[in-house]
């Protein structure tokens, strides 16, 4: 079955479509002809994730899903939160968040953090959303060349290396992403019969 990932972010559609499994495919927004950037102008995860989803499907008629993720922080009162892709700049910068990030948090004790992940599907003209979160500490120095964006400076709890020091499947096995695709894999698998 073919269903379209509502993103502009490459990582994400490696990551998600590694996790998806036999019997899906994954369709680009390029492949269906949205070519330009897809808004996300909400005050919250959920409304972000929501509105990317629903500015595509609108577009191609195709049934889709959006991929919204904050990095929330607790010293920073939930930041980057709804702004992580443009903490530092408007423009999509994983550098510049990174190094903002570090020293927002210089001289932080308190180090934990979490990703969270909202995945709004439009299934057959109505709307679903599924949620993953991971629980973790900020380190104080990035390590790793894995991942993608916050990766090298999340360490999440239970492990002892960064996101970006685990391979891709370490991660997605216990990651705010592969969380949530986990949801929208069983809610697709039982609306499909699919065992
Ligand atoms: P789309 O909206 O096109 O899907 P995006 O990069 O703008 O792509 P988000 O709005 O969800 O995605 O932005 C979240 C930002 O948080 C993203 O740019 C990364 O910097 C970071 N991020 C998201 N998922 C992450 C992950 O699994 N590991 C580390 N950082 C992540």
């Amino acid at each position: 079955m073919k269903i379209l990932f509502a993103t502009n972010n490459a990582h994400k559609i490696a990551e998600v479509s590694s996790m998806l499994g036999n019997g899906f495919s994954l369709i680009t927004p390029r492949e269906a002809g949205v070519t330009e950037e897809i808004p996300e102008t909400q005050p919250t995860i959920e409304g972000n994730a929501l509105q990317k989803a629903r500015y595509v499907h609108e577009r191609t008629g195709l049934d889709c899903f959006a991929d919204d993720t904050g990095l929330e922080v607790a010293a920073l009162g939930g930041a980057p939160g709804v702004r992580s892709a443009r903490y530092a700049t408007e423009g999509h910068d994983f550098d510049a968040n990174l190094r903002l990030l570090l020293h927002n948090m210089e001289g932080v004790t308190d180090r934990r953090a979490r990703f969270r992940t909202v995945i709004a599907l439009i299934w057959r003209g109505e709307e679903y959303t599924f949620e993953g979160i991971v629980e973790g500490e900020i380190t104080r120095t990035p390590s790793g060349a894995g991942g993608f964006g916050y990766d090298p400076v999340f360490v999440p709890e239970g492990a002892s290396c960064t996101f970006a020091e685990m391979t891709a499947a370490e991660k997605n096995a216990i990651s705010h992403r592969g969380r949530a695709v986990a949801a929208l894999v069983r809610f697709l698998h039982e609306q499909c019969g699919i065992r």
